[in-house]
């Protein structure tokens, strides 16, 4: 009885071995493609998805809302050919864009507040905290 275990056991230690074996070579090979797709689509996510981006065109902000959280990185794009300005409520982060010139600010703010234009105050948006 004793003896019929142990050599079960043992059979069974060494099919588990061989099928570990052979999962880890694939768990390798699968871990480094999944880590692969997973960090490009999350860079992507991060990097911009469109809304750390703002375009200045026809004197609007396109778009005219973003949303942060955490300290955030902003890409201005000045798509006019007259200077603008992207410019917190609080001048925490003031950008001077010449026609074509784009720049990027770190915005961080602890509650939604909105942003300008110095040139031009009619030109305004919103950030707000998610
Ligand atoms: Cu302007």
């Amino acid at each position: 009885m004793r003896s019929t275990t142990w050599v079960r056991l043992v059979a069974v230690v060494f099919s588990l071995s061989l099928i570990l074996a052979a999962c880890g070579g694939d768990d390798e090979g699968n871990g480094g493609a999944t880590g692969a797709t997973n960090g490009g689509a999350t860079g992507e996510t991060t990097g911009g998805g469109g809304e750390n981006e703002i375009v200045i065109q026809g004197f609007t902000f396109q778009p005219s809302t973003i949303t942060v959280s955490g300290p955030t990185d902003v890409t201005v794009t000045n798509e006019d050919s007259t200077p603008h300005t992207f410019t917190l409520d609080d001048e925490s982060v003031d950008l001077e864009l010449a026609g074509g010139e784009s720049g990027t600010a770190t915005i961080d703010v602890s509650e939604s507040t909105g942003f300008f234009c110095r040139i031009h105050p009619n030109m305004t948006g919103t950030v707000e905290v998610a």
